[in-house]
């Protein structure tokens, strides 16, 4: 039986994998940092078939006993501060866990289990300005956010381990990716349950920044599958996942209020509190490489998955309104 840790378990993408690695017959561990308040709402289903890691990226001693504990032969590190707005307010504590916590993880692989295969969370939001379009594995990063920043640290330290001790590591340079476990401030889940609060008569408006940033959107549940894809090559490289095409945030907002017949010029409204100080204002990712050497294929559409993110939320605020008007 293969072992894998992974890192943000409770996060999107790592209640996604978890499920993926289970089905497949791995033991999987995750890595959780200790919250004041239970946040297991991704995970809850397959919470009892985790085993559960006390740690933190920005603690090297808890992530040298989560390697000791798992002896995992795969590794991936998808912890971090992932909130590009809020990188802005605390660039510091951004800085000690989406890009020192990288090296702290790679440290303790190094120093416990050298042989481990490790998947290092790599973002679009690396090419930031627009240097070339599509982008892809070669295109100079431009990061336009101390998470950008951070990111283009985590991504270069990986790869200067695999060249300085040999190690199996990778990045997978992952273009924006969205599903209805994802976290509420992120502009695709903030416009999928506000449509459905408006629908059903508990909000009356949206409010939202930047309505022409473009970026390229695919689901969640099918990009896990490429993290995995990368450690099960012959040797370790890095990836482009992307869906190659790409929509404006106010396409995004159309096409939500059009699903549940509802006009969004009627509701929403444009506000500066949520307009960054730097914008990325274009990602188009090219995957062509991921296609070729991994057989990697999306199976999720941006309408697809935009519909199913408003259907799941209008799904589940009618049940919790249900049960508060019985
Ligand atoms: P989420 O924000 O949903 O999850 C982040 C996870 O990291 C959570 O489990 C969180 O735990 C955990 N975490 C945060 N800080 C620490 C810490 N100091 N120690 C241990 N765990 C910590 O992110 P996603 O699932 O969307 O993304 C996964 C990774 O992929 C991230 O690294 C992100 O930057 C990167 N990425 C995401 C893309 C996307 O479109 N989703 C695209 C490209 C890259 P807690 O629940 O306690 O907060
Ligand atoms: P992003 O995702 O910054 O691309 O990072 P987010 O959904 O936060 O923003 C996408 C675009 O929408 C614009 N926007 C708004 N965004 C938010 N959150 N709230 C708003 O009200 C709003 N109005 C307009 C933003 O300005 C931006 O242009 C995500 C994260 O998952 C990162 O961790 C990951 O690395 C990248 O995707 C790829």
């Amino acid at each position: 039986m293969k072992h894998a840790l992974i890192t943000g378990v409770t996060g999107q993408d790592g209640s996604y994998l978890a499920e993926f690695l289970l089905k497949k017959g791995y033991k999987v561990y995750g890595l959780r940092r200790r919250t004041s308040t239970p946040n297991f709402e991704n995970v809850e289903h397959i919470k009892n078939e985790i085993e559960w890691i006390d740690g933190d990226l920005t603690d090297l001693a808890s992530l040298i006993t989560a390697i000791e504990i798992s002896q995992p032969d795969e590794v991936y590190n998808l912890a971090a501060q992932s909130f590009v707005a809020t990188s802005w307010p605390q660039p510091i504590a951004t800085g000690q866990i989406t890009a020192m916590g990288v090296t702290n993880m790679l440290e303790a692989v190094r120093i416990v289990k050298p042989s481990a295969k490790f998947y290092q969370a790599s973002s679009s939001e690396m090419f930031g300005k627009v240097v070339e379009t599509p982008q892809k594995e070669t295109t100079p990063f431009y990061p336009r956010s101390p998470y950008g920043v951070a990111k283009v640290y985590g991504h270069w330290i990986t790869l200067n381990y695999r060249e300085s001790f040999n190690m199996f590591a990778c990045s997978g340079i992952l273009f924006n990716h969205e599903s209805p476990r994802r976290g509420l401030e992120f502009v695709t889940r903030k416009v999928t349950d506000g449509v459905a609060k408006i629908k059903l008569g508990l909000e009356n408006e949206l409010r939202l920044g930047n309505l022409d940033a473009k970026r390229d959107w695919g689901f969640a549940g099918d990009y896990v599958k490429a993290m995995w894809l990368m450690l099960q090559q012959e040797s370790p490289e890095d990836y482009v996942i992307s869906t190659g095409e790409t929509h404006t945030v106010q396409e995004l907002v159309e096409i939500s209020f059009e699903r549940v017949g509802l006009n969004w010029k009627d509701y929403v409204v444009l506000d500066e509190k949520f307009v960054r100080p730097a914008e990325v204002d274009l990602l188009l990712g090219d995957c062509s490489k991921a296609k070729k050497e991994l057989g990697w294929e999306l199976e999720v559409s941006f309408k697809e998955l935009v519909h199913m993110m408003v259907d799941e939320d209008l799904s589940r605020l009618s049940k919790q309104y249900e049960n508060k008007v019985k």
